[in-house]
């Protein structure tokens, strides 16, 4: 048997015995949609995530992470996603639409741990075995940060199709999975490249159901006008107008995977990292709005809400509780109303307004 066969044979035993779903491999040539990501840079869909256009060359190959690499190996690791659809009739055809009235957030952050930290460390002994099989070659372990796209080379690898959501989909388990890579300048690919067939075939359900109507058209996505970018990436203040569109989103947005028809019903993990922890703290505005600094890093250091920080948190928080119109937050608000920083001074004021303007809407 070859070296690479071997090493393809342990890193799938690897991924099987530590929580992974599937693992492909793919040699490193140039992305074929690599035009399409500059097309998407270029319409201005990135909206203020300027790290992708500042490193844009880099995506056109993963030579441009690791040189020299000439093997892509992919690998999905499935997490407890968002239920709670329900089947309405709209237009005529039956659908299941999101029933989320209370906050919430994405289910990929429901987590104790930031999955950027805790697959890095997975990933770890096998980037070392890697490296005592071919010493000669170097190897790296990615986790979503570096140039590389991830979901291009996943279905390149054969490990599902990209839906119309954008999102990578597996017949098995959905689109409820991170994604990750080691790459290798060792060949370990050969010929197998097994891309996989798309079957989203007539259904538009993740097309219909955005709130924000974020999808320019299908399998393209505007950042400019998703909720997931408004409450994660977004610095400053959230516009008036887009406010009453984050609904009940205090952090992501799963909405589109939620009404998509492999997602039906929820993949369960088994991974003792992706368990969700304190979802239902990380769920209540007032739990946002009563944090101070220090609590925060206590309670979120080395989580998805770090990058994030306090401030944003809160930001949300208080959209979402004016949207929902919560009443343990009221009292929270208030306080913000004198807030040191001015734009959550304006948007707990807004916030309040937004009580007052329901309560009159019910007096009438
Ligand atoms: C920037 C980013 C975002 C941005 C922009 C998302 C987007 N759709 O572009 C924002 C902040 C909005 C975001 C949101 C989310 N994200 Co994000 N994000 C990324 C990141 C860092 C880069 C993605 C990127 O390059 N976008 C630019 C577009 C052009 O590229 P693309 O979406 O990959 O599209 C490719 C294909 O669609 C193809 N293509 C283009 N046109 C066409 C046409 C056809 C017909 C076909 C078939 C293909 C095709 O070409 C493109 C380039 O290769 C990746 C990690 C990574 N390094 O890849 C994670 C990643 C995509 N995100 C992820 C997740 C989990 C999310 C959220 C679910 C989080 C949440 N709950 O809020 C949402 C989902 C929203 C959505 N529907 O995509 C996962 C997705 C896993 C999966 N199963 O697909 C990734 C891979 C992170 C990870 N390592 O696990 N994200
Ligand atoms: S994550 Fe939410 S807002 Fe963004 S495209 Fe999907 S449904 Fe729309
Ligand atoms: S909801 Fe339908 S169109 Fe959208 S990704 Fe899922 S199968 Fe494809």
């Amino acid at each position: 048997m070859l070296l690479s066969e071997i090493a393809r044979k342990q890193i799938e035993q690897f991924a099987t015995a530590h929580g992974f779903h599937s693992v492909g491999f793919v040699p490193c040539e140039n992305a074929e949609t690599f035009p399409e990501f500059c097309d998407w840079l270029d319409r201005g869909y990135a909206a203020s995530m300027g790290y992708l256009e500042k490193r844009k060359d880099a995506y056109r190959n993963p030579a441009g992470v690791l040189p020299e690499c000439r093997t892509a190996v992919l690998l999905t690791l499935p997490y407890q996603g968002h239920p709670g659809t329900k089947s309405v009739i709209k237009q005529g055809r039956k659908r299941d639409l999101p029933v989320q009235s209370e906050p919430t957030i994405g289910s990929y952050a429901a987590a104790a741990e930031d999955y950027h930290i805790w697959i890095r460390r997975k990933l770890k002994p096998l980037v070392r075995e890697l490296h005592a099989m071919f010493p000669q070659c170097q190897t790296r372990a990615v986790v979503d940060t570096a140039p590389l796209l991830e979901r291009h080379y996943a279905h390149r690898a054969g490990l599902g199709w990209i839906g119309k959501n954008t999102m990578l989909l597996n017949r098995q388990i959905g689109s409820y999975f991170f994604l990750c890579a080691i790459l290798t300048q060792a060949d370990l690919a050969g010929e197998v490249v097994r891309q996989a067939t798309s079957h989203c075939g007539t259904c538009t359900a993740c097309l219909d159901a955005c709130p924000t109507g974020a999808f320019v058209s299908p399998y393209v996505l505007d950042a400019n006008r998703c909720i997931s970018y408004w409450t994660i990436e977004h610095q400053g203040q959230v516009p008036e107008s887009v406010r009453p569109l984050l609904g009940p989103w205090i952090f992501g947005c799963d909405i589109c995977q939620m009404v998509c028809p492999w997602n039906q019903p929820t993949h369960e993990t088994t991974s003792e990292e992706i368990k969700p922890f304190a979802v239902e703290q990380k769920s209540d505005c007032s739990h946002w709005l009563s944090l101070d600094q220090e609590s925060f890093e206590r309670l979120y250091r080395n989580t998805p809400f770090w990058r994030t920080g306090l401030l944003r948190m809160q930001r949300n928080a208080l959209i979402v509780a004016a949207n929902l119109r919560v009443p343990t937050a009221y009292p929270w608000i208030q306080q913000f109303t004198n807030h040191p920083i001015q734009d959550l001074q304006e948007l707990a004021r807004w916030a309040l307004e937004q009580y007052r303007d329901a309560t009159n809407q019910e007096s009438h």
